[in-house]
């Protein structure tokens, strides 16, 4: 057993993890990450939806998963392997999603675990009860009448599923206990082991998920079995082991080892969760080749291969990266999904690293891709996100399961329904992914109300109540409401993209710059610091190798991206014609109420032949007017309408 292993929580600490349970728990790391219990939500942007998605998300997505018998398939009388089961071969996969960020919602009060305890024991016992003797569970594979066990590496998802187990029962264990749940996840872990050892099945999953779950187990249980399991699924994959297939090799990451790959390519969803299982192996192993090749990764990945959002994933054809600047608006798929994954891998390489670029690439997907994936409700969801829309939504019937995952209004229920799910277990433990600690003091990385009580690595209490309505504004009030004796180090993250930022408080007044400002000084009690972070909105223009949106300038404002959507223009929604839109950059953007005001025209060319002109286009004339910009996750509540995010620019 490695010594960072046998230091991990099961063994050195009760159970529930007194915390109240984290995501990710890395024994290696230079940021050591709070838990639900040290950190709470408290209001604001965050806040608002954490309460949507606990109240109306997760019972949304238990109905659906009972009517469409997702849940069902577990309990079904004719057994595993009956020709009633329904759903796609992956359904239980959100069966366990859901699972988890039920666990993740009662490690937040007493109060939801009275509301998801019931929920979690019966769902616990539908696996349980589906679960085969040598500990393999799976509706879909493996009994009478059904394809059998990993007979479709590729495309079958068993592993996949079976990772979304054991992070439920992760999540369980840390915010409750160990339970029923962790028992099941322990065989089923021990059963992959076992048929895919160094001695079994040569090969891996096709959908990447298995190895940060058996990581995880690992930290918790102290097994180092799990972690040499995992580690081994990240070395097996880019030789070629799973069957060549029509997608290719780069879609499911085998056609080049990891730790020699310089981008990430293929099925987004499936690089990055297999990213993050590399950064877990790595860090827990020491491999720093291989936590530098994910990181060196990433970070061309979103040099590239990311939209301003930080969405990823530009192909709506295998949901996958396209080649570099390969980033159509118009076309954007941005799986809901791949920007939690994003999320997933840049905090684990932030609490690896300490880098706060890490956390402004959270910040840009948590504000631009998951928020704007649900509704203001929490019932229906966005599983591609277009930066462009060219006609008008249509409503979705709220009871109906779409068909059209690739664009449209947000939908209540797809048939692949990975995101909703996904995004519930991110915002039950969204309170995980704000703050860290290391042995100089706290750093916050993530800007909402919230209330913070930890210790520092000597024992020390510090107590901190944030107070902010950002991104509305960018004035964040820190007040300290515990602390030790001597100093102890404040670390704030001041965002890439601001540009005359402020700290004040009893250090004096003084501009910080885009990464860190470190306070340190022996705190009181009741003293504030107060950053304030310009929110005027900016330009920014897109590298001119993007070729789909070059002549193009988008607007930023804070953290947020804006769009312009036809429902705020002058005139009927279905008369307003966004892709004749023409911006004059030669005047600033206005501040407008979280938004912002833009001078552009109307501009269609004149022409109605071909599209295409031996000449600049002729233009009609047209009057300069006041274009409303909103920010892009507030697009499509308001009826059916057209949007865009990238403005062509008057030349
Ligand atoms: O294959 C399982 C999930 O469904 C993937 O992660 C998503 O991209 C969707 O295809
Ligand atoms: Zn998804």
């Amino acid at each position: 057993m490695t010594e960072s292993i046998a230091q991990a929580e099961a063994t050195s600490s009760p159970l529930p993890d007194p915390t109240g349970g984290r995501p990710v728990t890395p024994t290696r790391r230079t940021l050591r990450p709070l838990g639900l219990g040290e950190v709470r939500v408290t209001g604001g942007f965050w806040g608002r939806r954490q309460r949507v998605n606990g109240d109306a998300t997760l019972q949304h997505c238990r109905h659906w998963m009972d009517h469409l018998g997702w849940t069902t398939n577990f309990t079904d009388p004719a057994g595993p392997g009956s020709a009633q089961r329904r759903g796609r071969e992956f359904s239980d996969s959100e069966v366990y999603k859901m699972l988890e960020a039920m666990a993740w919602e009662t490690g937040r009060s007493t109060e939801f675990a009275q509301r998801w305890n019931s929920h979690i024991d019966e769902l616990t016992a539908a696996i349980a009860n589906a679960q085969a003797p040598d500990g393999y569970v799976n509706t879909a594979f493996g009994g009478h009448g059904r394809r059998p066990r990993y007979t479709d590496l590729n495309f079958g998802h068993e592993l996949y599923c079976t990772g979304h187990l054991i992070q439920a029962a992760v999540a369980r264990a840390r915010t409750y206990g160990p339970d029923p749940l962790l028992d099941v996840a322990r065989r089923a872990a021990d059963h992959v082991c076992a048929t895919f050892g160094p001695h079994g099945i040569q090969s891996v999953g096709g959908h990447p998920e298995i190895e940060p779950a058996l990581v995880e187990l690992a930290r918790l249980t102290g097994e180092q079995r799990y972690l040499d399991q995992a580690a081994l699924f990240v070395e097996r994959r880019g030789h070629r082991r799973l069957p060549e297939h029509e997608a290719g090799w780069p879609y499911f990451q085998d056609d080049i080892p990891v730790r020699h790959a310089n981008v990430l390519r293929g099925h987004a969803v499936r690089a990055l969760y297999l990213s993050c299982g590399a950064v877990d192996t790595a860090v827990e192993t020491g491999d720093t080749e291989l936590l530098e090749a994910v990181a060196a990764q990433y970070e061309r990945t979103l040099a590239r291969r990311t939209y301003i959002t930080g969405g990823m994933g530009s192909h709506h054809a295998g949901e996958s990266f396209g080649d570099d600047f390969v980033l159509p608006a118009d076309r954007a798929y941005s799986e809901t999904c791949a920007g939690v994954a994003s999320m997933m891998l840049a905090w684990r390489l932030l609490l690896a690293t300490g880098e706060p670029r890490y956390a402004d690439a959270i910040e840009r997907v948590l504000y631009n891709v998951i928020a704007t994936s649900v509704a203001d409700d929490g019932t229906s969801f966005f599983y591609a996100n277009t930066l462009h829309q060219r006609v008008p939504t249509e409503p979705v019937a709220p009871d109906k399961e779409s068909l059209r995952f690739g664009g449209g209004s947000r939908a209540p229920w797809f048939e692949v329904s990975c995101c909703l799910p996904n995004v519930a277990r991110t915002l039950a433990s969204l309170g995980g992914y704000l703050v860290t600690a290391d042995a100089e003091g706290v750093q916050l990385h993530q800007y909402t109300d919230a209330e913070v009580r930890t210790r520092l690595d000597d024992g020390r209490p510090v107590g901190l109540q944030v107070r902010t309505d950002y991104p509305e504004t960018g004035t964040i009030v820190i007040r300290v409401t515990e602390t030790g004796d001597g100093p102890w180090s404040l670390t704030l993250r001041v965002p890439e993209w601001v540009s005359g930022a402020v700290l004040s408080g009893a250090v004096g007044r003084r501009s910080v710059e885009p990464g860190t400002v470190v306070v340190r000084r022996a705190f009181t009690v009741g003293e504030e610091l107060r950053l304030e972070l310009p929110m005027s909105p900016r330009w920014t223009f897109p590298d001119p190798r993007i070729d789909a949106v070059r002549g193009c300038v988008a607007v930023e404002r804070g953290p947020l991206v804006l769009c312009a959507e036809s429902t705020d223009q002058d005139g009927a929604p279905d008369a307003v014609d966004l892709d004749s839109l023409r911006i004059d950059t030669g005047v600033r953007p206005r501040d407008a109420a979280s938004g912002a005001t833009v001078s552009g025209r109307f501009q269609p060319p004149a022409g109605d032949g071909l599209p295409y002109y031996p000449s600049q286009p002729p233009r009609g004339e047209a009057h300069p007017q006041s274009i409303r910009l909103v920010p892009y996750y507030r697009w499509a509540r308001r009826g059916p309408s057209t949007m865009r995010v990238w403005l062509p620019k008057d030349d």
